[in-house]
């Protein structure tokens, strides 16, 4: 069956024209410094976010986990979202294996976070507690619904966090998808933070890799650590070809991606029995309920849309999520809104 995979952007598929940079891809021992490839990807990705310095790393939870790592040391603690990535979705890396201590205040709606929640959450010097070291701000924020924020939040709450004496990360997997969204240049996005990770490997379609930008101290630190936690990755310039395709070409059409989520929001929300959830569509996400009128479970309800070709995230007892990408066309979103159609009909 030729599946409509709506589960994440983390399902796609190299482009030919990715195949072809890595068949081709000239190669050297990264772990020498020496693959021109990565080299590249690396001087692009730095000059693209404004930033002195970027490392290739394999994963976005590498990338973060190598972000605080650099930025703390074990027992103390950094800010973040109770819906942050780092904290729901990344096996508790930042404490099994830096020491470091999370402490979580709300995400709201709109995926920020409050400003007076910020400075509170900022512990006073005094031995019976961590010493706050870091905040971790999340764009898109990916539970709260792929939503984007402003560089108005940005500047507000990186402003809190250095006056503290803090240094941000964003976590921006997909800030290029909440710079198309905004319809600004990422710059405007990630000039207030100190280090930011974002990901090849989602919507920009790369197979694999994340890049961690930031300054050169800060990046020379990032590569030991890389080292430490085994991600010293030789020849991987074969990766790195197509991230260089993903940073050239894959950007500016991630508001395709966006115009075919606003579509499926549209043909779901008018669907009886289904709710828009999370203020959706936001960039290139779209999350739903189903009412309990419908009787039956998020679980059963993908299981019966698997069997009509549409594979769906599940996020909760009555809750889906659907990312659109570079492999959903517009000829996919009526037939994602006639299967959901269907299942309600069969119920
Ligand atoms: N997110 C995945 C899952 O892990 C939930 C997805 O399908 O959305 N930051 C953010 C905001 C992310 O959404 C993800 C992946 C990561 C970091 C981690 O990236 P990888 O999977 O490359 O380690």
């Amino acid at each position: 069956m030729k599946w409509i995979d709506l589960r994440s952007d983390t399902v796609t598929l190299p482009t030919e024209k990715m195949r072809q940079a890595m068949a081709n891809a000239q190669l050297g021992d990264d772990v020498y410094g020496e693959d021109p490839t990565v080299n590249r990807l690396q001087e692009m990705a730095a000059e693209r976010l404004g930033k002195e310095a970027a490392l290739f790393v394999p994963s976005g939870t590498m990338g973060n986990l190598a972000a605080v790592l650099a930025h703390c040391g074990r027992g103390d603690e950094v800010i973040m979202g109770d819906c942050a990535h780092t904290f729901l979705y990344e096996a508790g890396g930042i404490a099994a294996l830096g020491g470091v201590h999370p402490f979580t205040i709300p995400n709201q709606p709109d995926g920020s976070l409050m400003i007076s929640d910020i400075t509170r959450a900022v512990r006073a010097d005094d031995p019976h507690f961590p010493r706050t070291k870091l905040l971790i701000l999340e764009n898109t924020q990916n539970r709260c619904g792929g939503v984007s924020l402003s560089r108005g939040y940005m500047l507000e709450a990186a402003s809190a966090a250095k006056k503290a004496g803090l240094a941000v990360h964003l976590d921006g997997a997909r800030i290029f998808n909440a710079a198309v969204d905004q319809g600004v240049p990422v710059i405007d996005l990630v000039d207030m933070v100190d280090s930011i990770t974002f990901c090849l490997s989602k919507g920009l379609c790369a197979p694999v890799g994340s890049v961690l930008c930031g300054d050169r101290v800060f990046i020379e630190k990032a590569h030991r650590i890389r080292k430490q936690l085994g991600g010293g990755m030789r020849q991987a310039g074969v990766l790195a070809a197509a991230g260089i395709i993903a940073l050239e070409e894959m950007v500016d059409r991630l508001v395709e991606d966006h115009q075919h989520t606003a579509m499926l929001a549209k043909g779901l929300g008018s669907l009886p029995g289904i709710r828009l959830d999370k203020g959706s569509p936001n960039s290139n996400m779209v999350y739903v309920e189903i009412e309990p009128s419908l009787g039956t479970s998020a679980k059963e309800y993908a299981a019966a849309l698997r069997n009509l070709g549409v594979l769906v995230g599940i996020t909760g007892v009555r809750h889906f999520r659907m990312v659109c990408h570079y492999w959903i066309g517009d000829e996919h979103i009526p037939e994602v809104v006639d299967a959901f159609g269907k299942v309600i009909k069969s119920r």
